[in-house]
């Protein structure tokens, strides 16, 4: 018998339409993550958004959650959107795809205000250091050096997506590479958990214009140079803990809805709470073209901003009209005050 989830429902009901993306393209490895990822989470479709801009990658909401509200938005506009959303509806669970362009790019003004105000949504970069949709023109994340299919070398410094958002405030950050399932599926499960901006920026080749020798985002380089930060466990809180631990060899840390992540580190001991570690570990690591991947940072109990704003509990989107519109007693009221 096909295995069931919390709500009862079979996988195959947390997928979406067809893929056009290219075959072997990152991205679809990327939705099949969030399909796995909603499923073992046991999370209601029809209570999440989808959210994008355009390009490859934003097309990839098609393909995972069909029963899920959806906002395809223009280039680099979805965080306006999202903000938009959430605050008619902060029941919502948000999910933004993105791409280094979307992002980085024509979207970058919008993405800081966004990691700036930590809404709470999943925003993920499916990150292949170009433009795929337009042919395979350099993106702001490509790497200084790195060149074209027609052999052009990029001529200006990367801007890291993750140092950004930790730096603006975001309270969860995550880099992760398409190829790497487990590491993936984990980031996703917790960033689920977390109430805040969860980013994850995923390397995700391009197999048409960016999986080339002198690509720094091809498979072969991510795979050789990704240096994960620790293995990373993920458990629910519908789940009884049982993992077996040394004891003082794994960092545990607690999130919004009761659930756990456990860092056992892989190489240098690593801790995702501190901010200027995560900065340090960014810029010399970059220096040495390593990538690390995992939890770069998590600030589980910063508030996020529905909160911030003391929104009424019901949504606004659904809250009857008379207590949206003041009574003409207070208005009345208001406008002697103004004489
Ligand atoms: C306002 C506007 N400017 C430019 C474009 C052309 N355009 C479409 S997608 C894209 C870049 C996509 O790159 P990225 O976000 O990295 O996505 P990928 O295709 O690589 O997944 C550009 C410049 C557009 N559609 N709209
Ligand atoms: S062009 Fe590149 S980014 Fe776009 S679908 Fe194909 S492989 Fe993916
Ligand atoms: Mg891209």
């Amino acid at each position: 018998m096909e295995t069931t989830n919390r709500l009862g429902l079979v996988m195959a009901s947390y997928r979406g339409g067809k893929s056009t993306l290219c075959a072997g393209c990152g991205h679809n490895a990327i939705s099949e993550r969030v399909i796995e990822a909603c499923f073992e989470m046991g999370i209601d479709a029809t209570h999440v958004i989808k959210l994008s801009g355009i390009g490859c990658s934003s097309k990839s909401p098609a393909y995972f959650l069909s029963g899920s509200h959806g906002f395809n938005s223009v280039h680099g506009r979805m965080p306006s959107v999202a903000t938009g959303a959430l605050l008619a509806n902060h029941r919502l669970q948000a999910i933004g795809i993105s791409g280094d362009g979307d992002t980085g790019a024509i979207g970058i003004g919008q993405f800081v205000h966004l990691m700036r105000r930590n809404l709470p949504m999943i925003y993920i970069v499916e990150d292949n250091g170009c433009y795929g949709l337009t042919k395979g023109q350099f993106s702001p994340t490509a790497d200084l050096g790195s060149t074209l299919k027609s052999g052009v070398v990029n001529d200006l410094a990367p801007i890291d997506l993750c140092a950004m958002a930790i730096e603006l405030g975001a309270s969860f950050v995550a880099r992760s590479f398409s190829g790497d399932k487990r590491q993936l599926l984990q980031l996703l499960k917790a960033g689920l958990a977390h109430r805040g901006t969860v980013l994850i920026d995923v390397f995700s080749p391009c197999v048409t214009f960016n999986d080339h020798r002198g690509s720094t985002r091809s498979y072969e380089y991510v795979r050789d140079h990704e240096e994960p930060l620790h293995e990373l466990n993920f458990v629910p809180f519908f789940e009884d803990i049982t993992v077996e631990q040394e004891p003082g060899a794994v960092r545990e840390v607690d999130l919004h809805d009761g659930s756990k992540v456990f860092l056992k580190s892989v190489a240098a001991d690593y801790d995702p709470t501190d901010k200027l570690a995560a900065m340090r570990l960014l810029t010399d690591t970059a220096r040495r073209g390593e990538y690390p991947t995992g939890l770069l940072y998590v600030e589980p109990d910063k508030v996020d901003f529905c909160t911030q704003l003391n929104l009424v509990d019901e949504p606004l989107a659904t809250l009857p009209l008379e207590r949206v519109r003041p009574p003409k007693s207070a208005l009345d009221e208001i406008m002697e005050s103004l004489r």
